[in-house]
Protein backbone atom coordinates (compact mmCIF):
# COMPACT_ATOMS: atom_id res chain seq x y z
CA UNK A 1 0.00 0.00 0.00
CA UNK A 2 1.39 3.68 -0.72
CA UNK A 3 1.47 5.81 2.48
CA UNK A 4 -0.45 8.82 2.51
CA UNK A 5 0.59 11.87 1.71
CA UNK A 6 -0.05 14.84 4.24
CA UNK A 7 0.90 18.55 3.79
CA UNK A 8 4.55 19.10 4.77
CA UNK A 9 4.27 20.52 8.22
CA UNK A 10 7.63 22.03 7.94
CA UNK A 11 7.17 23.94 5.01
CA UNK A 12 4.07 25.53 6.20
CA UNK A 13 4.53 29.26 6.90
CA UNK A 14 5.14 30.53 10.53
CA UNK A 15 1.77 30.48 11.86
CA UNK A 16 0.71 33.49 14.18
CA UNK A 17 -0.03 30.52 17.08
CA UNK A 18 3.66 29.09 16.94
CA UNK A 19 5.19 32.58 16.79
CA UNK A 20 3.44 33.63 19.94
CA UNK A 21 3.97 30.14 21.58
CA UNK A 22 7.76 31.22 20.80
CA UNK A 23 7.44 35.21 22.09
CA UNK A 24 5.74 33.95 25.18
CA UNK A 25 8.44 31.44 26.11
CA UNK A 26 11.41 33.93 25.10
CA UNK A 27 9.54 36.96 27.54
CA UNK A 28 8.89 35.02 30.36
CA UNK A 29 11.12 35.52 33.67
CA UNK A 30 12.78 32.37 33.45
CA UNK A 31 13.10 31.99 29.03
CA UNK A 32 11.95 28.68 27.99
CA UNK A 33 11.11 26.97 24.56
CA UNK A 34 9.49 24.04 24.16
CA UNK A 35 11.34 20.83 23.05
CA UNK A 36 8.82 19.84 20.12
CA UNK A 37 10.98 22.62 18.76
CA UNK A 38 13.89 20.18 18.75
CA UNK A 39 12.85 18.63 15.85
CA UNK A 40 12.86 20.32 12.60
CA UNK A 41 14.81 18.14 9.73
CA UNK A 42 18.61 18.55 11.34
CA UNK A 43 16.74 18.05 15.07
CA UNK A 44 15.41 15.00 13.93
CA UNK A 45 18.54 13.53 12.53
CA UNK A 46 20.72 14.66 15.20
CA UNK A 47 18.45 12.69 17.52
CA UNK A 48 19.09 9.84 15.08
CA UNK A 49 22.97 10.56 15.72
CA UNK A 50 22.29 10.73 19.74
CA UNK A 51 20.87 7.28 19.66
CA UNK A 52 23.73 6.00 18.46
CA UNK A 53 26.64 7.68 21.33
CA UNK A 54 27.90 5.32 23.67
CA UNK A 55 26.87 7.48 26.38
CA UNK A 56 23.14 7.74 25.31
CA UNK A 57 22.22 4.43 27.05
CA UNK A 58 17.83 4.40 26.60
CA UNK A 59 18.20 3.66 23.03
CA UNK A 60 20.27 0.17 23.20
CA UNK A 61 18.88 -0.34 26.60
CA UNK A 62 15.32 -0.17 25.18
CA UNK A 63 16.20 -2.40 22.21
CA UNK A 64 18.02 -5.00 24.63
CA UNK A 65 14.75 -5.28 26.91
CA UNK A 66 12.97 -5.87 23.34
CA UNK A 67 14.79 -8.55 22.25
CA UNK A 68 15.10 -10.09 25.29
CA UNK A 69 11.55 -10.70 25.98
CA UNK A 70 10.10 -10.15 22.38
CA UNK A 71 8.20 -13.42 22.67
CA UNK A 72 6.62 -12.62 25.71
CA UNK A 73 6.04 -8.97 24.66
CA UNK A 74 4.19 -10.24 21.39
CA UNK A 75 2.23 -12.66 23.47
CA UNK A 76 0.77 -9.66 24.98
CA UNK A 77 0.26 -7.85 22.21
CA UNK A 78 -1.42 -10.20 19.81
CA UNK A 79 -1.14 -10.37 16.13
CA UNK A 80 -3.40 -7.98 13.97
CA UNK A 81 -2.73 -4.67 15.61
CA UNK A 82 -3.05 -1.31 14.36
CA UNK A 83 0.44 0.03 15.21
CA UNK A 84 0.06 3.90 16.16
CA UNK A 85 3.96 4.77 16.11
CA UNK A 86 4.22 8.19 18.42
CA UNK A 87 7.06 10.26 17.44
CA UNK A 88 8.25 7.82 14.77
CA UNK A 89 11.19 9.76 13.46
CA UNK A 90 13.33 7.59 11.46
CA UNK A 91 10.65 4.43 12.27
CA UNK A 92 13.68 2.30 13.25
CA UNK A 93 11.86 1.01 17.11
CA UNK A 94 8.47 0.12 15.11
CA UNK A 95 10.65 -2.01 12.36
CA UNK A 96 12.14 -3.83 15.04
CA UNK A 97 8.62 -4.74 16.18
CA UNK A 98 7.27 -5.61 12.93
CA UNK A 99 8.64 -9.30 12.80
CA UNK A 100 7.50 -10.20 16.58
CA UNK A 101 4.19 -8.28 16.59
CA UNK A 102 2.93 -8.88 12.73
CA UNK A 103 0.74 -5.36 12.67
CA UNK A 104 -1.87 -5.26 10.40
CA UNK A 105 -1.48 -1.41 9.57
CA UNK A 106 0.88 0.51 10.49
CA UNK A 107 0.39 4.42 11.46
CA UNK A 108 3.66 6.89 12.02
CA UNK A 109 3.32 9.93 13.39
CA UNK A 110 5.54 12.97 13.92
CA UNK A 111 5.86 16.56 14.01
CA UNK A 112 8.71 16.60 11.81
CA UNK A 113 7.17 15.30 8.64
CA UNK A 114 9.65 15.64 6.10
CA UNK A 115 11.78 13.48 8.11
CA UNK A 116 9.06 10.77 8.67
CA UNK A 117 8.34 10.79 4.76
CA UNK A 118 11.33 9.32 4.41
CA UNK A 119 11.42 7.09 6.87
CA UNK A 120 8.33 5.73 5.77
CA UNK A 121 9.15 5.09 2.38
CA UNK A 122 12.31 3.02 3.17
CA UNK A 123 10.28 1.06 5.19
CA UNK A 124 7.75 0.59 2.87
CA UNK A 125 9.97 -1.42 0.62
CA UNK A 126 11.29 -3.40 3.19
CA UNK A 127 7.75 -4.61 4.26
CA UNK A 128 5.31 -3.94 1.51
CA UNK A 129 2.65 -6.39 2.82
CA UNK A 130 2.23 -4.12 5.82
CA UNK A 131 -0.32 -0.78 5.03
CA UNK A 132 1.44 2.19 6.17
CA UNK A 133 0.53 5.81 6.95
CA UNK A 134 2.46 8.88 7.67
CA UNK A 135 1.02 11.39 9.32
CA UNK A 136 2.46 14.82 10.17
CA UNK A 137 1.26 15.78 13.63
CA UNK A 138 1.87 17.37 16.87
CA UNK A 139 0.25 14.63 19.40
CA UNK A 140 1.98 16.77 22.41
CA UNK A 141 -2.00 18.37 22.99
CA UNK A 142 -4.09 16.63 21.62
CA UNK A 143 -4.61 13.51 19.38
CA UNK A 144 -7.32 13.75 16.17
CA UNK A 145 -6.73 10.26 14.64
CA UNK A 146 -8.20 10.59 11.00
CA UNK A 147 -10.47 8.13 9.69
CA UNK A 148 -7.53 6.29 7.91
CA UNK A 149 -6.29 4.76 11.22
CA UNK A 150 -8.33 1.74 12.03
CA UNK A 151 -9.81 1.39 15.69
CA UNK A 152 -9.60 -1.77 16.01
CA UNK A 153 -6.88 -3.67 18.35
CA UNK A 154 -5.04 0.06 18.51
CA UNK A 155 -1.34 -1.04 20.11
CA UNK A 156 0.04 2.65 20.67
CA UNK A 157 4.37 2.89 20.64
CA UNK A 158 5.53 5.04 22.81
CA UNK A 159 9.03 4.30 22.82
CA UNK A 160 12.22 6.13 23.93
CA UNK A 161 11.28 7.90 27.04
CA UNK A 162 9.77 10.53 25.14
CA UNK A 163 6.95 10.43 27.89
CA UNK A 164 9.66 12.15 30.27
CA UNK A 165 9.67 15.23 27.81
CA UNK A 166 6.49 15.76 30.02
CA UNK A 167 5.76 16.88 33.46
CA UNK A 168 4.16 13.98 35.07
CA UNK A 169 0.90 15.45 35.32
CA UNK A 170 1.24 16.52 31.89
CA UNK A 171 2.67 13.05 30.86
CA UNK A 172 -0.78 11.71 33.34
CA UNK A 173 -3.55 14.07 30.90
CA UNK A 174 -1.34 12.24 27.73
CA UNK A 175 -2.42 9.25 28.59
CA UNK A 176 -5.63 9.48 29.61
CA UNK A 177 -5.98 10.77 25.88
CA UNK A 178 -4.54 7.79 24.47
CA UNK A 179 -6.73 5.51 26.49
CA UNK A 180 -9.74 7.53 25.24
CA UNK A 181 -8.36 6.53 21.45
CA UNK A 182 -8.66 3.09 22.66
CA UNK A 183 -11.10 0.58 22.55
CA UNK A 184 -11.41 -2.19 25.12
CA UNK A 185 -8.76 -3.97 22.98
CA UNK A 186 -6.71 -1.33 22.74
CA UNK A 187 -3.10 -1.14 24.70
CA UNK A 188 -0.13 0.78 24.95
CA UNK A 189 3.62 -0.30 24.59
CA UNK A 190 5.70 2.26 26.29
CA UNK A 191 9.43 2.81 27.53
CA UNK A 192 10.15 4.58 30.13
CA UNK A 193 13.73 5.45 31.75
CA UNK A 194 14.66 5.00 35.37
CA UNK A 195 16.15 6.93 37.96
CA UNK A 196 19.84 5.70 38.18
CA UNK A 197 23.09 7.57 39.45
CA UNK A 198 23.63 11.35 38.41
CA UNK A 199 27.25 10.45 36.29
CA UNK A 200 25.06 8.25 33.94
CA UNK A 201 22.80 10.93 33.30
CA UNK A 202 24.80 13.96 32.98
CA UNK A 203 27.00 11.35 30.52
CA UNK A 204 24.09 10.73 28.63
CA UNK A 205 23.02 14.35 28.27
CA UNK A 206 26.24 16.03 27.72
CA UNK A 207 28.35 13.88 25.44
CA UNK A 208 32.08 13.73 24.58
CA UNK A 209 31.98 14.43 20.98
CA UNK A 210 29.00 17.41 21.67
CA UNK A 211 26.00 16.08 19.39
CA UNK A 212 23.43 16.60 21.88
CA UNK A 213 25.22 20.16 22.14
CA UNK A 214 24.43 20.34 18.52
CA UNK A 215 21.40 19.17 18.93
CA UNK A 216 19.78 21.81 21.78
CA UNK A 217 21.44 24.41 19.86
CA UNK A 218 19.95 23.97 16.49
CA UNK A 219 16.96 24.84 18.31
CA UNK A 220 18.03 28.35 17.97
CA UNK A 221 18.28 27.62 14.34
CA UNK A 222 14.66 26.68 13.97
CA UNK A 223 13.21 29.11 16.23
CA UNK A 224 15.02 31.90 13.74
CA UNK A 225 12.98 30.18 10.72
CA UNK A 226 10.13 29.66 12.95
CA UNK A 227 9.66 33.66 14.03
CA UNK A 228 11.98 35.48 12.04
CA UNK A 229 14.52 35.84 15.26
CA UNK A 230 18.69 36.38 14.91
CA UNK A 231 19.62 34.34 17.59
CA UNK A 232 23.42 33.81 16.79
CA UNK A 233 24.24 30.69 17.80
CA UNK A 234 27.71 30.85 18.26
CA UNK A 235 26.75 33.38 21.29
CA UNK A 236 24.97 30.04 23.47
CA UNK A 237 26.57 27.02 25.23
CA UNK A 238 24.67 23.63 25.80
CA UNK A 239 23.78 22.71 29.57
CA UNK A 240 23.00 19.20 30.09
CA UNK A 241 22.59 17.93 34.06
CA UNK A 242 20.47 15.19 36.16
CA UNK A 243 18.31 17.69 39.05
CA UNK A 244 17.85 15.33 41.72
CA UNK A 245 15.36 17.22 43.32
CA UNK A 246 12.87 17.00 39.97
CA UNK A 247 13.99 13.74 39.45
CA UNK A 248 14.40 15.10 35.86
CA UNK A 249 17.77 15.92 33.49
CA UNK A 250 17.27 19.45 32.60
CA UNK A 251 18.56 20.77 28.84
CA UNK A 252 19.12 24.55 28.74
CA UNK A 253 20.85 27.02 26.56
CA UNK A 254 23.18 29.24 28.27
CA UNK A 255 24.15 33.02 27.06
CA UNK A 256 28.05 33.09 26.59
CA UNK A 257 28.06 36.86 26.76
CA UNK A 258 25.75 39.69 27.65
CA UNK A 259 23.05 39.82 24.33
CA UNK A 260 19.78 41.27 22.61
CA UNK A 261 18.17 38.40 20.64
CA UNK A 262 15.31 40.63 18.33
CA UNK A 263 12.69 39.62 16.56
CA UNK A 264 9.53 41.29 14.28
CA UNK A 265 7.83 43.44 17.16
CA UNK A 266 10.43 42.86 19.93
CA UNK A 267 13.38 41.66 21.60
CA UNK A 268 14.79 40.61 25.03
CA UNK A 269 17.72 40.88 26.48
CA UNK A 270 20.38 38.04 28.15
CA UNK A 271 22.69 38.45 30.47
CA UNK A 272 25.98 37.04 30.70
CA UNK A 273 25.41 33.15 32.35
CA UNK A 274 21.35 33.78 31.63
CA UNK A 275 19.37 30.72 30.66
CA UNK A 276 16.93 29.08 28.20
CA UNK A 277 15.59 26.07 29.18
CA UNK A 278 14.49 23.79 26.18
CA UNK A 279 13.94 20.42 27.72
CA UNK A 280 12.96 18.44 30.45
CA UNK A 281 13.66 14.63 30.97
CA UNK A 282 11.75 12.76 33.72
CA UNK A 283 13.33 9.66 35.10
CA UNK A 284 11.15 7.92 37.57
CA UNK A 285 11.07 4.89 39.86
CA UNK A 286 9.62 1.66 38.20
CA UNK A 287 6.62 2.05 40.96
CA UNK A 288 6.25 5.42 40.12
CA UNK A 289 5.78 4.45 36.42
CA UNK A 290 3.31 2.04 36.69
CA UNK A 291 1.66 4.54 38.73
CA UNK A 292 1.62 6.85 36.03
CA UNK A 293 -0.15 4.38 33.71
CA UNK A 294 -2.77 3.47 35.81
CA UNK A 295 -3.78 7.04 36.68
CA UNK A 296 -4.13 7.09 32.93
CA UNK A 297 -6.46 5.13 32.87
CA UNK A 298 -4.40 1.89 31.52
CA UNK A 299 -4.70 -1.33 33.42
CA UNK A 300 -3.21 -5.08 33.61
CA UNK A 301 0.46 -3.57 33.22
CA UNK A 302 3.09 -5.74 32.71
CA UNK A 303 7.07 -4.49 33.10
CA UNK A 304 10.25 -5.46 31.97
CA UNK A 305 13.70 -3.88 32.58
CA UNK A 306 17.29 -4.91 31.74
CA UNK A 307 19.58 -6.42 34.45
CA UNK A 308 20.57 -3.36 35.82
CA UNK A 309 17.09 -1.68 35.96
CA UNK A 310 18.07 1.18 33.95
CA UNK A 311 14.96 1.41 31.70
CA UNK A 312 11.60 -0.19 31.58
CA UNK A 313 9.60 -1.69 29.11
CA UNK A 314 5.61 -1.42 29.86
CA UNK A 315 2.88 -2.99 27.95
CA UNK A 316 -0.58 -2.06 29.44
CA UNK A 317 -4.04 -2.73 28.26
CA UNK A 318 -6.63 0.00 28.13
C1 LIG B 1 13.14 12.19 22.79
N1 LIG B 1 13.57 12.20 24.21
C2 LIG B 1 13.03 11.03 24.89
C3 LIG B 1 15.00 12.37 24.41
C4 LIG B 1 15.33 12.34 25.92
O1 LIG B 1 16.19 11.57 26.29
O2 LIG B 1 14.67 13.04 26.68
C5 LIG B 1 15.48 13.68 23.82
C6 LIG B 1 16.90 13.97 24.12
N2 LIG B 1 17.34 15.08 24.64
C7 LIG B 1 18.64 15.02 24.76
N3 LIG B 1 19.05 13.84 24.38
C8 LIG B 1 18.00 13.17 23.94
Amino acid sequence: MPTSSQPDARDERPSAAIASELRAGLLAREAAISPKFLYDALGSRLFEAICELPEYYPTRTEAAIAVRHGAEIARAAGPGTTLIDLGAGSCAKAARLFPLLHPAQYVAIDISYDFLRESIERLQQRFPHIEMTGLGLDFSERLDLPGVVRTEKRLFLYPGSSIGNYTPEQARAFLGRLRDQCDDDGALLIGIDLVKDPATLDAAYDDAIGVTAAFNLNILRHVNQLMGSDFNVAQWRHRGFFNPDQSRVEMHLEAREALTVRWPGGERLFAVGERIHTENSYKYRQSAAVGLLEQGGFRSVHVWTDPDQWFAVIYARA
